[in-house]
Order: structure tokens, then sequence, then C-alpha cells
């Protein structure tokens, strides 16, 4: 696995996928959502998914087992203060997210990531092989979503990995398990899967990534909970299919 820097333009967007932008949040804002953070953590503060809802490998067996109430995801993170609703609509982000999509009008998806993922050491389950559009139902598969590490992010502690390029395939359902993974035990998802490419991340340093994108994480095998802001993109022209989950809350124009 490598870990690549790329570089920001859309033909390479297109290209992989994916792309990591260095430094995109300074210090103080990752302080402050970090703090934030922290804060919602103990005592949690809702909505907030555990560990055991998501039941991914390593996770504890049940809410009374030992970790039982880790949380995973600290659930809507546009709506959890001044400083996430300032950073997801930031004018240069949109800029940025206007050039690799293509698009004049952005908006962002209150129904999907739009949470802060905390990755636990001890009781952080692994996440397969996947694509994140596989539960969302827009007009078009084409949403970004943008990643921002709140610390380190490395293989010890469940940085993601990727496949560069992995947006652009069209597979078979027969490559995939009943819950939408990749199927490990398959010959030419195994070759797929040794094309991966750990992404590590430093504090304000974000992933943009496809919603086709394969990607997938380890545990946190490290001291220190994993911190990562997720938010989520599409054109103001991709619109949710109505009735769908994707649909339960208006997106935000940036
Ligand atoms: O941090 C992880 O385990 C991966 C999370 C992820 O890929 C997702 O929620 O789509």
């Amino acid at each position: 696995m490598s870990n690549v820097m790329h570089e920001l333009s859309p033909d390479a967007f297109e290209r992989d996928g994916y792309l990591v932008v260095r430094g995109l949040v300074d210090r103080p804002s990752v302080d402050e959502m970090r703090e934030t953070v922290l804060r919602a953590l103990d005592p949690l503060e809702g909505p907030a998914e555990l560990e055991v809802d998501v039941g991914y490998p390593g996770a504890p067996e049940g809410r009374d087992a030992v970790g039982g109430s880790t949380p995973r995801r600290l659930l809507h993170a546009y709506s959890r203060g001044p400083v996430f609703r300032r950073w997801a609509t930031a004018p240069e982000l949109a800029s940025t997210l206007r050039s690799l999509m293509r698009e004049d009008r952005i908006e962002l998806s209150q129904c999907h990531h739009n949470c802060v993922m905390t990755k636990h050491p001890g009781f952080s389950s692994s996440t397969a092989w996947h694509q994140d559009i596989r539960y969302w139902s827009f007009d078009a598969p084409e949403l970004v979503s943008v990643w921002l590490a709140l610390g380190p992010e490395r293989e010890e502690n469940g940085a993601l990995q990727v496949i560069p390029g992995s947006h652009r395939l069209d597979l078979d359902r027969g490559r995939f398990d009943r819950h939408l993974f990749l199927r490990p035990e398959l010959a030419e998802n195994r070759r797929l899967i040794a094309n991966a490419s750990l992404v590590e991340l430093e504090a304000g340093d974000a992933l943009l990534f496809h919603c086709r994108l394969f990607h997938a994480a380890g545990k946190n095998v490290s001291g220190e909970a994993k911190l990562s802001a997720v938010f989520t993109y599409h054109a103001g022209g991709n619109r949710p299919i109505p009735g769908t989950r994707s649909d339960r809350y208006p997106s935000v124009a940036i």
C-alpha cells in the first residue's frame, strides 16, 4: 500500500475518484471542533450511532458487553455548533467542490454522513470494502464526501484505505455480499483490493472522495480515539429520490 499525495485538479479527481487536500482547515478551527466533539462524547450527546448498532467485525457483542456503549458516530454534525456549520459551508470548500464536480450549484446533504466518526481504541470495528452510494438514493450516483481529519490518521488508528480509480468500475452483483461489501473470498476481488492505497492524514487535512470509490478501514489499535468530521455534497440539480432516506432532511446550498 502506498500513501499518495494528490494534485488538486478536477482531472486527477476524475481519474482517481479522490484527492487529499493538505491543511484545508486551520489549527484553531480544528481545535474548536475537537473540543466540541470531546464535550459531546462525555457524557454522550445524541443522536449517535454506537459500535454495537453497526455490528462490524470487532464491535462489542451487545450493549451490556464491555465497551457496549462505545460511540462510532456523532450524528448531525452540521447542527452541532457554528464551527461545523462554518467549515462545512466555507466559500473555499464550496469553490473546490464546484471545480471538482464541474457544477455551479453545490448542496450539503443533511441525510448522509453529516457526522463525526469517533473511532475508539479497544472497541472500534473495521469496515470492509464498500461504496457509500450503496444506501443512498439520488437521481445520479454523483456525490462527493469530505473527510476532515481532526487528528493524525494512520494505519494503526484505522485510517481509510481507498482503491484509486475504482469509482469507474461497474461490478456484477455477485462480487458483493448481502450487505454490499466486496466478498474477500473471490480472487477477482482480492486482485482489486491489492491496489489499495492508505490515506494518511494530519489534523486539518481532508480526503475528498467520490461516492462510488471503494474504501475500507481497520480498527483503531492505538491508544487514542480517532476523530474525523465527514460531510457529503451533491449538485443542486441532482435531487434525492422522494420518500427515501436521502430525502429525509433538506440539503443546504453552499
Ligand atoms: O472509519 C471507518 O471504519 C470507515 C467508515 C466508512 O467508510 C463509512 O462510514 O462509509
